[in-house]
């Protein structure tokens, strides 16, 4: 039996039948497993292994989504919708009673019950479900708003700090192989321009003119199930790094993965695009969420969220492949300079969009 089959036997299930267990998704951080059952209609579950390269922490990483998930549930609960057990993440938890199981290795490991009829998608096609995600994205963060920030730690301390995701690149670029370096130098030189470029809203970052909070911080468009059948926006997950940040990140992030045509790796450069239906009604889907609780520099600096974000994610592929690929999962060897040249393109369409 593999691991990760015995690490599903010790959270707490209903015996129906034998489960399988294989690879699942395309997040680029956990192990994540389907569990399916061969009776009909037993339920499925989603196994993930947390990735202790990434999270250094991962008994914090564990607290706080154990902190996070029943606190999100109620305030879905409270709404009053039909079907809210598709509208929040909830943890299975051990036999024992426990939110998490840790392995010999020492590894964490949780077990959540597979949202169904849900759909993750890693491109969108229409604006409406550019709209449904922002709007998703923007309520999961009002929902936040009242869960008090002393009682979630920094998963990743310094996450979205982008002048020392700048020193992490130059430093780097010192000890990278000369190979490599050669590959990449048209991608630094972009990087500096970029630091150049965002150095005000640093400032109004650092000085906290711009209100820190707690945000979801990973906004990518999978990171939100859809429904299956439909474009409505169901459920916010991957919730590691819900910990203080900005709007700006959330609203910066989500641009960054729904405004292209072209996944974040396509390397035909010509495919990525800023499609400015998909960015209006990104922006009027979070603004129309925006109530009280938004601030008016929260709004006025949104948009240059999406500056500092793609930015930020073409710095840390680059990084990474200066460094020898050791963050993220890649599938070939080229996979993270990929990246970075794809998010270096669409930051210069982004710089250059009239209506930004
Ligand atoms: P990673 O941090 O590696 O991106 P995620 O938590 O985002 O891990 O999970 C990876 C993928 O697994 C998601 O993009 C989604 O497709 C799927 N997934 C995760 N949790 C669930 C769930 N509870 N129900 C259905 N699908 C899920
Ligand atoms: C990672 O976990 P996943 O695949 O949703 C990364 C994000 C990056 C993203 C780029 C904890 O997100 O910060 O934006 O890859 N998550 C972490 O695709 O580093
Ligand atoms: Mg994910």
């Amino acid at each position: 039996m593999s691991l990760a089959e015995d690490i599903f036997r010790t959270f707490s299930t209903e015996a129906a039948g034998n489960y399988r267990l294989r690879a699942y998704g395309s997040g680029h951080i956990h192990d994540t497993f389907l569990a399916e059952s061969d009776s009909p209609g037993a339920p499925r579950y989603i196994l993930q292994r947390i990735n202790a390269h990434v999270f250094r922490d991962p008994e914090l990483v564990s607290r706080n989504l154990a902190r996070i998930t029943p606190y999100i549930a109620a305030k879905v609960q409270a709404l009053g919708i039909a079907d809210p057990e598709r509208r929040y993440l909830s943890l299975i938890p051990t036999r024992e009673g426990q939110a998490w199981q840790t392995d010999p290795a020492g590894d964490y490991w949780r077990m959540f019950p597979f949202l169904e009829g849900t759909r993750s998608l890693d491109e969108l096609s229409h604006p409406q479900q550019a709209r449904e995600a922002a709007r998703a994205f923007a309520r999961y963060a009002q929902q936040l708003d009242g869960l008090p920030v002393a009682e979630i730690g920094a998963t990743i301390p310094h996450f979205h700090d982008a002048a020392r995701r700048i020193a992490a690149l130059e430093k780097a670029v010192e000890t990278a192989d000369q190979q490599r370096l050669t590959l990449a130098a048209t991608e630094v030189e972009q990087a500096q321009a970029w630091k150049t470029r965002i150095s005000p809203l640093l400032h109004l970052l650092e000085t906290g003119a711009i209100p820190r909070r707690l945000v979801h911080n990973d906004t990518k468009i999978n990171n939100l199930l859809f429904d299956a059948h439909s474009d409505e926006a169901l459920c916010v997950i991957d919730l590691d790094t819900v910990m203080p940040g900005t709007l700006l990140y959330d609203f910066g992030d989500l641009v960054r993965t729904c405004v292209s045509p072209a996944a974040e790796d396509e390397t035909d450069l010509s495919r990525v695009q800023v499609r400015p239906d998909m960015y209006e009604a990104l922006l009027e889907g979070y603004l129309s969420e925006a109530g009280d609780w938004m601030q008016a520099i929260e709004k006025e600096y949104l948009t240059e969220g999406a500056i500092l974000m793609t930015g930020i994610m073409a710095v840390r592929f680059l990084t990474d492949f200066l460094m020898g690929d050791v963050y993220y999962k890649i599938h070939h060897p080229m996979h993270n300079l990929d990246r970075a040249k794809n998010q270096f393109c669409l930051l210069q369409l982004l710089l250059a969009a009239p209506d930004r």
